[in-house]
């Protein structure tokens, strides 16, 4: 699937941009029977947003089941991660934020470059829902047009995983710019590293998985050279020899 001068022209403005089908169906239900493994083996955390709501969470999950691997090389991946950071394309990591059904957590409103201070600013996020995904069950919200800086993360989050960080405060999001998108399951939005967004809490008696994929403009961070491969183009010469 290629995309066209008006589709990356709205990324570029509003920061993010719905995909539509991403996945097939078998790749859909292989990552949910892949989850569910990963999990009866314990190897995800569930950090908790507030007391009995909680997420789970498994960053990184290609490092813990190679199978995640197959999605990460699709053609329908890295078209979209080209058409938002240009030729080269080097994954950065991949990750699975499953909000269960009645108890799902929140995600705090952040912008993902405050933690991966990637500089240009040249990464970006598929994420790509597993379940129908609606207003009730924890839709990511993004705020249209704040992938130009990176703002203030002020308020403290100690989150029971061991991590303490900040993140946005919600009242100095403009909610008139908030963008949210009813989702099939395969069906993807992809964001700059720079547009804040955030996920309200999943209320709903049906659960929101979500496995995403962070790509990023070849070699931008020597850290990742190692260990996550170049999908398109070609390495920069000057990182190769870092
Ligand atoms: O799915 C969520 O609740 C959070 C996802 C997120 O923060 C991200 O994809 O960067």
């Amino acid at each position: 699937m290629r995309y066209t001068a008006q589709q990356i022209a709205t990324y570029q403005r509003d920061g993010v941009l719905p995909l539509g089908k991403v996945l097939t169906d078998a790749q859909i239900q292989g990552a949910r029977e892949h989850i569910e493994t990963l999990i009866a083996e314990n190897k995800v955390d569930r950090p908790e947003s507030a007391p009995g709501k909680h997420a789970i969470r498994r960053l990184e999950v290609s490092q813990h089941d190679p199978w995640f691997m197959g999605i990460v090389r699709s053609d329908a991946i890295v078209d979209a991660g080209e058409a938002a950071i240009g030729p080269n394309v080097q994954m950065f990591q991949d990750n699975i934020f499953y909000k269960p059904a009645s108890v799902g957590g929140s995600t705090p409103f952040h912008q993902d470059n405050i933690w991966w201070n990637v500089n240009p600013p040249a990464i970006m996020t598929i994420w790509i829902a597993l379940d129908e995904v609606d207003e009730t069950n924890g839709p990511v919200q993004y705020v249209r047009g704040s992938n130009t800086h990176l703002r203030d993360h002020t308020l403290p989050v100690n989150d029971p995983c061991g991590a303490k960080y900040n993140v946005i405060d919600p009242a100095t999001i403009d909610r008139s710019k908030i963008v949210t998108f009813k989702l099939q399951p395969g069906e993807a939005v992809m964001h700059h590293c720079l547009t804040i967004h955030g996920a309200p809490e999943n209320q709903s008696p049906r659960p929101r998985r979500a496995y995403t994929v962070h790509l990023m403009q070849a070699g931008l961070s020597p850290r990742e050279l190692d260990k996550y491969p170049l999908l398109r183009g070609s390495m920069p010469l000057a990182a190769a020899a870092v």
